[in-house]
């Protein structure tokens, strides 16, 4: 604990790190309050210190069972609203404030109990998030919460985002032209002109299956299979299973796994794609598509590209839509070409009796040196990468993604070996995966 708060306080006495000044780590939208010693009192826990816990947000710990869960529902519930119903640029940045301050709440060591707990939290801020999140601790209820929850269009945006390769701009035409359920999408599906985008028929006709929590047994017992395929293929390659799973979720809505062999040629999808035809071999693929993942978006200096050749500003991807077999034995399935059926055929298909269900799964490819990134990148959660992302910016002036971290004043990527390599890059104190969830 010591540790970091000697780095974090580097920061604000902008100390020569490097060769060069570390700026202040002030992000804009809330700033901290020092409270005074005398009301120190009003926390649980003796040792709490606020300044510490405002002192840098990328040191703060969130594990799944932390103590404040009404709260941070409440808070998640509003940014999953304006993540999904956003009309304006404003309302986008109400849903990343509304994440931020539901992170903030995650990571209090203790259980609120009085609102005066509550204030001076940096990313709660003083405004929105904080009178809901007091209004949470005083009656257990937010009248606004309970409004948008059973809100209408919300509810339909939340069902439509739900179906596989639909996001929150194509929710929007469906709820336009009348749409509501799942079944009305399915029903009008051939007048949409969606319809020729495959992705989203699939995820239309499996819309049940896909939306049924993956249990842990069930990814472990399929990234055990996956992970065998690719040993068979490439003795020496290294395989994580990441997502939710990593953080230490015990359910799911898809399996991510990361895989990290040696240099490849440009857009190869080399192991990743043997992987997946083997497992289209044995009749295990309902649908898949190959694509290229997370470059270091928005992270161009001068509006010009990163530098680092072919394969370092992205990782390979394969989204896979899988047979999960209900005896959950991995043997031989009949296979079928699916790519031929038009919508009707797969709804049918999709509707029939079968020895499987659908499932999702991602195989991620890495070179051995974005390994310990791609890790970091694929673990999450997806807050904790922007709040990551954000401080590599702020602090220092990189560039951090899934693929690397760039050093946009020195013009070098920062080779790691490991995760921990990357936090001593940062300055940061390791943080264990279950830890990352923000
Ligand atoms: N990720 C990210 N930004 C995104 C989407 C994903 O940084 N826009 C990262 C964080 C987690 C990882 O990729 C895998 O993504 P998901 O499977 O979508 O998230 P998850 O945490 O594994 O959630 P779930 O348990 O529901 O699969
Ligand atoms: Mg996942």
């Amino acid at each position: 604990e010591s540790q970091w708060l000697v780095e974090c306080s580097k920061f604000h006495s902008l100390v020569p790190v490097a060769g060069y000044l570390l700026p202040s780590l002030s992000v804009p939208e809330s700033t901290p309050v020092n409270i005074p010693q005398e009301e120190a009192s009003v926390y649980p826990d003796p040792d709490f210190d606020l300044n510490k816990f405002n002192e840098c947000v990328a040191e703060r710990r969130a594990v799944l069972d932390h103590q404040n869960k009404d709260i941070a529902e409440a808070l998640d519930l509003l940014r999953e609203y304006w993540s999904l119903c956003h009309q304006t640029v404003t309302d986008e940045r109400r849903a990343l404030a509304f994440a931020r301050a539901a992170a903030a709440v995650k990571c209090l060591p203790f259980k609120v109990t009085n609102p005066r707990q509550l204030k001076g939290i940096k990313d709660l801020g003083d405004g929105h998030a904080l009178r809901v999140a007091t209004q949470i601790v005083e009656s257990g209820h937010s009248q606004e919460v309970e409004e948008k929850r059973n809100d209408k269009k919300f509810l339909s945006f939340q069902i439509f985002c739900k179906v596989f390769g639909v996001g929150p701009s194509i929710a929007k035409k469906w709820y336009a032209t009348g749409l509501r359920t799942a079944e009305d999408v399915k029903k009008r599906f051939d007048q949409l002109d969606v319809s020729k985008d495959n992705m989203i028929s699939y995820g239309v006709a499996f819309y049940e299956d896909l939306n049924r929590p993956l249990l842990l047994a069930e990814a472990e017992n399929t990234y055990k299979h996956i992970t065998a395929i690719a040993q068979r293929i490439l003795p020496s390659v290294v395989t994580s299973m990441n997502g939710g799973f990593r953080r230490g979720k015990s359910s799911g809505h898809d399996l991510d796994v990361l895989f990290s062999y040696p240099e490849r040629e440009h857009n190869d999808h080399g192991l990743i794609a043997a992987v997946r035809d083997e497992l289209d071999k044995k009749g295990l693929v309902v649908w898949s598509r190959s694509s290229r993942a997370d470059g270091p978006k928005g992270a161009e200096i001068d509006s010009s590209p990163l530098p680092g050749g072919s394969a370092k500003d992205h990782l390979l991807l394969i989204m896979i839509i899988l047979k999960y077999p209900l005896d959950d034995r991995f043997d031989q399935l009949e296979r079928r070409d699916f790519s031929t059926e038009k919508n009707l055929g797969l709804f049918q298909l999709a509707d029939s009796a079968r020895p499987w269900r659908a499932i999702r799964v991602d195989l991620v490819g890495s070179t051995t040196e974005q390994y310990p990134y791609a890790q970091i990148g694929w673990t999450g959660n997806k807050q904790y990468n922007r709040c990551l992302r954000q401080y590599a910016k702020d602090a220092f002036n990189y560039s951090l993604s899934s693929t690397g971290l760039y050093d946009k004043r020195q013009h070098r990527w920062l080779p790691a070996q490991t995760e921990r390599d990357v936090f001593d890059h940062l300055k940061l104190s390791y943080r264990e995966p279950w830890e990352r969830n923000f």
